[in-house]
């Protein structure tokens, strides 16, 4: 429903309170009603602040997407925290053989950053990673099993870092999709998405011999000098990086949810120009076809997408306009607000072993995040989330 408001200006010299007295609700089919008004807090329909205008136009949404996050609280076993390591960026869970998988992004060392020797530094603490994986019982106490996939030789598109993976299991056949940077990593490098397939979460991997997935090549850099923010010509949402990548099987086909950086990017009134895309195909080794529709998301981070009621929710954090929302499409592109949050935890790995159609948020219950110890070292972590409907004192009674 949209309200029109009509401002009618009698003449040209009408003063700004006049017309304020003069808004109207243009026909009876976007009159506020006595409930609404009851419901938002509004004190006089004829008097109606900006944010009230937008309150009216709320879609009417109950509070079943709405909930609250818990921790992180570190894990044990092998993932707790261990000093000079990173890992971070954990897959979702897949529940196997009786234990929880979980794949991530592993390195060692100190992080140098963009000043030094690229060629031999590390820039990044995602920079020199393999993809390790870790199995658990219980989803905390983790027993790491081992490299699942290297990066690859000298020369090969993911011979620098292979990082940011996720598992799709499909036909009982077993898919990581994962970032990869070729060697120089330099600020204007352009990363591109890799996979390896197996029969069994215990590997051995295959790996694809070229990426699944690469950044628009319709931006222009300006000059020389490695700097990501001197462009001619910005290009496509993901025209520098893309990354993130999750597969989702979905109404036949394969969506690859994934997330772009553009060359050039700016901070905008929402923060970091960053959103999400999805490409899609008809076998899970490809050939993935961006959609026409990209970018799906104004806002975002890390690609959280789950399965529910026939659609696809997706949790959008960190950056944007739009960030600390979960968000729901029917058909997989057209996503919509469906709850506001707060305090979100990032880089989510799901609990795909979760019954999904239970509830929206059933899979967010409890999972895997990851936090910086500092900028050298990041350890994975688990969350917990619960839905809220109340807001009650201590010692008072909910409705
Ligand atoms: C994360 C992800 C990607 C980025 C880096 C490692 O939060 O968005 O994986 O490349 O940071």
């Amino acid at each position: 429903v949209t309200f029109v408001l009509v401002f009618s200006c009698d003449s040209p010299s009408s003063s700004s309170s006049q017309k304020e007295k003069q808004t109207k609700l243009l026909d009876e089919n976007s009159m506020i009603t006595e409930e609404q008004m009851d419901k938002l807090g509004i004190t006089n329909s004829e008097y109606l602040s900006a944010a009230s205008k937008r309150a009216l136009n709320w879609p009417d949404i109950g509070n079943e997407w709405f909930i609250e996050f818990s921790g992180p609280t570190p894990l044990k076993g092998d993932l707790a925290y261990e000093k000079g390591v990173v890992r971070r960026d954990p897959s979702a869970m897949i529940k196997e053989n009786g234990k929880y998988y979980v794949w991530y992004s592993k390195s060692t060392g100190k992080t140098d950053g963009f000043g030094g020797d690229i060629e031999n530094d590390k820039v990044f603490p995602w920079d020199r990673c393999d993809i390790w994986y870790a199995t658990s019982e219980d989803g905390v106490t983790w027993k790491e099993e081992g490299l699942a996939v290297p990066r690859g030789k000298k020369g090969a598109y993911d011979d620098r870092s292979v990082f940011t993976v996720e598992i799709m299991k499909w036909a009982d056949k077993y898919y990581l999709c994962y970032q990869t940077v070729k060697s120089p990593y330099n600020v204007r490098v352009k990363n591109q998405i890799g996979l390896a397939w197996a029969d069994s979460p215990d590997g051995p991997w295959t790996k694809s011999k070229e990426p699944i997935l690469s950044p628009a090549d319709n931006g222009i850099w300006k000059g020389e000098e490695q700097n990501r923010f001197l462009v001619e010509k910005k290009g496509d949402f993901d025209s520098h990086k893309v990354h993130d990548p999750c597969i989702i099987p979905y109404k036949g086909k394969f969506y690859l949810y994934y997330k772009g950086e553009q060359m050039g990017e700016e901070i905008t009134f929402g923060g970091r120009q960053i959103r999400h895309g999805v490409a899609i195909a008809d076998n899970p080794l490809g050939p993935y076809i961006k959609s026409p529709y990209n970018p799906i998301s104004n806002s975002g981070h890390e690609i959280c997408v789950w399965k529910y009621n026939g659609g696809i929710a997706s949790l959008i954090t960190t950056d944007g306009p739009e960030k600390n929302t979960i968000q729901w499409s029917p058909d997989g592109i057209n996503f919509e607000i469906m709850a506001s949050i707060k305090d979100a935890s990032h880089a989510i790995g799901l609990n795909r072993s979760a019954d999904n159609e239970r509830e929206p948020t059933e899979i967010l219950r409890w999972g895997l995040t990851h936090i910086y110890n500092n900028y050298d070292e990041q350890s994975i972590m688990r969350f917990t989330s619960k839905r809220r409907t109340s807001h009650v004192a201590k010692g008072e009674k909910a409705k």
